[in-house]
């Protein structure tokens, strides 16, 4: 099967599938500091697996002095710490890309911030003992399926030093409650300030290792290659972006915009996970001028910001561009990759601002 489709092709039905599966964020939900979970993205690359709470068990084996087997209620009973996050799927702008990577054909609405609540895993690898010859630490989930012709579990690693991070929980609740079983109940990994790919749901299992893991997840989806037999570089961290709630109100069909001209309030969110958000800029048909930043929510989590438009009668695109403290911004024309990975492609919103 080709990976991409024909220069300029239209959606296939199979990846509509996928995208019937594996929901946005309406952009609306921005303007919320903490996404309602029921309007948090979803990324599924399989099916939701069934998970009894009563029998589940975390195993925690490999290279350690002491596996252990906890329950739900074993985790629960360890020191909690409660994080807002905000976590971005890596294909996050893929079908902005031409030729299109075929896979889940997302715009730029695959993000949401949620409270997370867990406990660290920098304590329970204490007590297991992750000896001195482990490298890493391979995560497993529930859920089996295909990917490039693979039959596998969902399996991630991290090294042992980016694992045992102190933001790095197991989490079992998300904006105060259980976690949905799409978003990985009953024990997630949660890695803040990381592509969510590396946030591996449905957890069974943390495998201390000798050498660097090399399963489908980690080496073949979610590295940058320019061609096929290109290694490429693995997809870590979130890439700088900002996004704004489309002014006004849309036409159904096409979405574009209308609103009345006068003083209007464009909002919007910014994040990336290298280093914190310092600029976001706001581009009227081109002309780039500095919005206000909100207050920060959290070191991992998105940053509000606003800018005071006087919109004049006519039809104007809309932009909008963060930059973070090392200087990052985003591009204007998107950086293809094979996989179709952390495009962050600044967003144009069309507007009808009426006579
Ligand atoms: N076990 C498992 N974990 C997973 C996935 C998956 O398919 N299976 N998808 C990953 C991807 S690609 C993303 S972007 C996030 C999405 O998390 P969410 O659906 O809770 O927003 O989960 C990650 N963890
Ligand atoms: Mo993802």
């Amino acid at each position: 099967m080709a990976s991409t489709a024909e220069p300029g092709e239209g959606i296939r039905l199979e990846e509509l599938q996928l995208a019937t599966r594996n929901r946005g964020m309406p952009l609306e939900g921005l303007r919320y500091d903490v996404t309602p979970i029921g309007m948090h993205y979803l990324l599924v690359h399989f099916d939701i697996p069934d998970v009894d709470a009563d029998s589940w068990r975390l195993r925690i084996g490999g290279l350690v002095e002491r596996p252990l087997e906890l329950s739900l209620a074993d985790l629960r009973r360890r020191p909690a710490r409660t994080l807002p996050v905000t976590m971005e799927c890596a294909g996050n702008g893929r079908a902005r890309l031409d030729p299109r990577p075929l896979s889940q054909p997302w715009l730029v609405e695959a993000v949401g911030t949620a409270t997370w609540t867990g406990t660290p895993l920098a304590g329970i690898l204490a007590d297991a003992g992750v000896r001195p010859d482990a490298v890493e630490l391979v995560f497993t989930g529930a859920d089996r399926g295909t990917q490039g012709d693979i039959e596998q579990d969902y399996q991630r690693s991290l090294t042992v030093a980016q694992a045992t991070a102190p933001e790095v929980l197991l989490a079992y609740e998300m904006n105060g409650r259980p976690l949905e079983p799409q978003h990985g109940f009953p024990v997630r990994l949660l890695v803040p300030g990381w592509y969510g790919m590396t946030s591996v749901k449905w957890l069974t299992a943390i495998e201390a290792v000798a050498a660097p893991f090399e399963g489908y997840q980690q080496i073949e989806a979610y590295t940058f290659r320019e061609s096929d037999d290109d290694p490429g570089q693995p997809v870590t961290r979130m890439r700088v972006r900002a996004l704004m709630i489309p002014p006004g109100i849309p036409d159904f069909y096409t979405r574009v915009r209308s609103l009345d001209p006068g003083p209007t309030t464009l909002r919007g969110r910014a994040w990336g996970g290298f280093a914190p958000i310092v600029r976001v800029e706001v581009g009227i048909d081109g002309v780039w001028a500095e919005a206000t930043l909100g207050p920060p929510l959290g070191e991992h989590a998105w940053r509000s910001w606003t800018y005071d438009w006087l919109a004049p009668p006519g039809e104007h695109t809309l932009s909008c561009r963060a930059t973070d403290a090392d200087g990052t911004t985003q591009p204007t024309v998107p950086a293809w990759n094979v996989k179709g990975l952390a495009n962050n492609l600044v967003q144009d919103v069309a507007v009808t601002v009426r006579a």
